[in-house]
């Protein structure tokens, strides 16, 4: 895990978007992602709002809400612009290189003119991330690369059973160093930085940014399967984002329960760095 404080990070890094990202969680000290997994657009407007001053990253999942409509994405990057945070659409991507292509720029969702961040598994292989990193080098994405945009590798999963292990998830590394102009980093369980394969060895300088789901102060796990850990703990194996839904999104006041996570996370991010 990163010994460096957010303010170091975004300084040094070459990625627009990473650096934009460590500077609004050193300037609002936070790095908690909400999971605002709610399926009409006043709830997530509302979350997004409400939640706003407390996070780093708003994470979607666009395909679950019953209403959605253009006032849904325009709504959250204008409250993305007034609370100052990035936008995370969870889609994972995970088809050949030309479905994704079509499915991330354009479409029925137009997920890059809005969605700061997005992710994709590998299990199709290398195809998937050359294909979304050169979509994002294209003319006609200048003014989304403008503002920055960048891809996490879904690399674990926090489910029981997760099959997303062992080759699976050195492949990830592999792919994220062969892609560095679009990869900002992983969707993981710990730091994978010290990760290495036959094929490709660590390059000097990189930073992955490591997103950590599966975060609950309450829960222990659900009756399908996700299992949870602490803010703590997420932070000390080297998370440097928390992502938390339920726990913050369903607890009896979110705004509270954002303040607690924010809080803890943070304390924790402090004696990671100290
Ligand atoms: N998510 C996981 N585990 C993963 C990858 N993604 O839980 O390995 C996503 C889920 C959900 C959020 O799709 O949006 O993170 C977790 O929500 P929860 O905190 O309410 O369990």
């Amino acid at each position: 895990s990163s010994k460096l404080p957010y303010g170091v990070r975004a300084k040094n890094h070459p990625n627009l978007l990473v650096r934009k990202l460590f500077a609004i969680a050193e300037a609002k000290q936070t790095n908690v992602t909400v999971s605002a997994d709610v399926t009409t657009t006043k709830e997530l407007l509302d979350l997004a709002d409400r939640l706003g001053p407390h996070i780093a990253v708003l994470k979607t999942h666009i395909d679950i809400l019953s209403d959605l409509s253009p006032a849904t994405t325009t709504g959250l990057a204008q409250l993305a612009e007034k609370h100052n945070f990035l936008i995370f659409e969870d889609r994972k991507f995970i088809d050949i290189g030309n479905t994704v292509q079509k499915q991330y720029h354009g479409g029925a969702l137009r997920i890059s003119e809005w969605a700061h961040i997005i992710n994709c598994s590998i299990l199709p292989g290398e195809g998937i991330v050359q294909a979304l990193t050169q979509t994002a080098a294209s003319n006609d994405f200048l003014p989304y690369a403008a503002e920055g945009r960048g891809l996490l590798i879904l690399a674990e999963m926090t489910s029981k059973g997760s099959l997303a292990t062992g080759t699976y998830t050195t492949r990830s590394v592999d792919y994220a160093r062969r892609y560095r102009q679009f990869v900002m980093g992983f969707v993981c369980n710990r730091s994978l930085s010290a990760e290495q394969s036959t094929e490709t060895s660590r390059e000097d300088g990189e930073d992955f940014v490591v997103f950590t789901t599966g975060v609950n102060l309450a829960s222990a796990g659900d009756a399908l399967g996700q299992q949870y850990q602490t803010p703590q703990s997420a932070v000390a194996r080297g998370a440097d984002f928390i992502i938390a839904g339920r726990g913050i999104y369903a607890a009896p006041d979110p705004v509270e329960a954002v303040r607690r996570y924010q809080q803890q996370g943070w304390q924790a991010y402090l004696e990671r760095v100290a």
